[in-house]
């Protein structure tokens, strides 16, 4: 058959992606199956992407682009250059587009939106363009007839019947053997990002999660998950494991088989994941699974600890306890598992005395795990979300009205500046400071084995070193140095563009793609 479909990443707007477009790859992988040539295009990761982009979309069938709300303004000025050039179809999807369909589809240069998972519905749609079944039965997929903007029902994929993703439809060793702002990427190490559940059952208001449909938690079972982990060591090679998982740890039972399996197939890898502060409990992870976990290659778990404050954490529905938060990184140390924490500042209704309780915190846990790597961000308002939404009820933040005012100044800052002044900030100063220190203290800005050069290495040290004094002594008066740092990180992140550029001194760039203050993910943005 080989018709060409064409699967583009924007670009992101400070510095090239260090991860492998997995939702490309994931949807690209049913339609390879299918026999239609795919081709993915990187913009986040390929400098020439605009020629490539050319002339892939030249003879191409339908074009697919991903967006993440940080991702708008590419998105927008790459689906208006192959509108502006060819008579392709183009069809959006991913999380922004989830979160805002009708107003997506509403644009002039987008014909088609996929809400939440496209993995089988960009094929249905792809088959119903052909003729093969009305537009009207492709799952989740949003279209205009004339005037009028058509939204079908959505269905959930069935985690079990999804093939592993063939992450070779991208040069996947371009990003495979990237280091990211990690434990793991400390030594030479082969990873890959794996998705093994979807969703989860959690209210955390500030969360896209409670309001994509994706609150119900899908899973792959444990036998093929340990299957699909013993191909990517024997396909890629890969030496550690990347669990992206909105929430891993939900089945304790599944985690245990999971872990079993690697153990008992002696797979000789290591891994990390994501997970809650309250899990860390008897019955669930326990030092049973504990250690099991870190028999299995455990070494890392990101944790959204969010605030020091119990007010704030309620009034977050975080769910958890700052004693839990304390508990968690306790046994991470005793498990010698690294903790990677991620707090917020700048939530509407925290105030001054709560940022000042998440900062003690802070200095309290490191002094119990030395080696934990902490940021601490300023709230981006994603709407959708409860949190935002009582925001612009109370009229301090107005939503975009089309797709296009997205990408203006004014809202693209809110999703991409470190450190963003908003006016439901108690103490915009304080939290600004607060972000802006520990993030740097806490490694996640950027660490130093990120780093070649060794005058380098030491300077990026001296920066860290008196940020960890300041945040110390909660000191942050004349801030001299701040300036100076933003010249220092500014100059590599210029040089991050093409993988692996030794001769820059930085053999990769973060894995947070600087655009973010946490560096850590399921944290409030
Ligand atoms: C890994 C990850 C990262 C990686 C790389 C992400 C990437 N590829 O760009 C890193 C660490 C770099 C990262 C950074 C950021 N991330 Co992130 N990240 C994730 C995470 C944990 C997994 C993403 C993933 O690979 N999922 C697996 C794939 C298979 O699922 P998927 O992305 O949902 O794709 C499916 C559907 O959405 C749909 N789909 C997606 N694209 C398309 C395209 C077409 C054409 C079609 C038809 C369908 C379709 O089909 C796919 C298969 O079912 C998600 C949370 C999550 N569990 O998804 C957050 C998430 C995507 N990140 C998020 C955010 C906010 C960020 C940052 C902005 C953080 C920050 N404050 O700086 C940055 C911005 C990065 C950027 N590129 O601009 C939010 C996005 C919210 C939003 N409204 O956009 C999420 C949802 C986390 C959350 N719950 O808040 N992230
Ligand atoms: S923040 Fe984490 S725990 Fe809360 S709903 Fe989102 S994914 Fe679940």
């Amino acid at each position: 058959m080989n018709e060409k479909i064409v699967l583009i990443k924007p670009k992101n707007v400070f510095v090239f992606s260090s991860y492998p477009p997995l939702e490309l790859l994931s949807v690209g992988t049913v339609l390879d199956e299918k026999g239609y040539d795919v081709r993915i295009v990187n913009a986040a990761a390929e400098e020439d992407y605009a020629d490539t982009l050319s002339r892939e979309c030249r003879d191409a069938l339908i074009v697919g682009v991903t967006c993440l709300t940080s991702e708008i303004e590419s998105a927008i000025q790459i689906t208006d250059m192959i509108k502006r050039d060819f008579a392709v179809p183009v069809v959006w999807g991913g999380w922004h587009s989830t979160l805002f369909p009708v107003q997506t589809c509403n644009d002039k240069n987008v014909d088609f939106v996929i809400v939440n998972e496209g993995d089988y519905s960009m094929l249905r749609l792809v088959e119903s363009l052909a003729g093969d079944g009305p537009l009207s039965e492709v799952p989740g997929l949003v279209y205009k007839k004339g005037e009028k903007v058509f939204v079908n029902p959505t269905s959930y994929v069935n985690m079990e019947q999804l093939s592993l993703v063939k992450y070779d439809l991208v040069d996947i060793e371009a990003y495979s053997t990237r280091r990211l702002n990690d434990r793991f990427s400390r030594e030479e190490n082969v990873w890959l990002p794996y998705q093994s559940s979807r969703g989860c059952p959690h209210r955390c208001t500030f969360c896209v999660n409670t309001v994509t449909n994706n609150s119900k938690y899908r899973t792959k079972s444990p036998g093929k998950v340990v299957e699909e982990v013993r191909t990517l060591i024997a396909r890629y090679g890969i030496t550690h494991l990347r669990i992206i998982d909105d929430n891993f740890f939900v089945d304790r039972k599944r985690v245990m088989e999971i872990c079993d399996g690697f153990v008992n197939n002696g797979f000789d890898i290591t891994w990390d994941a994501e997970c809650r502060v309250d899990y860390f409990r008897p019955g669930h992870l326990d030092d049973e699974l504990l250690d099991l976990c870190t028999r299995s290659g455990l070494i890392e778990l990101t944790l959204g600890c969010e605030s020091g404050s119990q007010a704030v954490l309620d009034l977050i529905k975080k769910d958890i306890t700052v004693d839990e938060i304390r508990n968690c990184v306790k046994q991470c140390h005793e498990h010698n598992i690294l903790p990677r924490c991620s707090f917020v500042v700048g939530i509407p209704g925290e105030r001054r005395e709560d940022i000042l309780l998440t900062a003690r915190l802070v200095n309290e846990l490191r002094k119990v795990e030395p080696e934990m790597a902490y940021g601490v961000g300023t709230l981006r308002p994603y709407p959708g979300c409860e949190l935002v939404d009582d925001l612009v009820r109370k009229g301090l933040f107005k939503e975009p009205e089309t797709l296009r005012e997205w990408a203006t100044k004014k809202y693209v800052r809110h999703y991409t500046e470190r450190t963003h002044i908003q006016p439901w900030q108690s103490d915009p100063g304080l939290a600004n400071s607060v972000s802006f220190y520990y993030s740097l203290a806490g490694g996640v800005l950027l660490a130093n084995h990120q780093i070649e050069s060794k005058l380098a290495r030491k300077v990026n040290s001296l920066f860290m070193k008196s940020s960890r004094n300041r945040t110390e002594h909660l000191f942050f008066g004349l801030q001299f140095d701040r300036h100076l740092y933003d010249f220092f990180h500014k100059r590599y992140l210029k040089r991050l563009g093409a993988p692996r550029r030794k001769e820059d001194g930085l053999v990769a760039q973060c894995g947070c793609d600087n655009s973010c203050q946490d560096g850590v993910h399921k944290t409030v943005r």
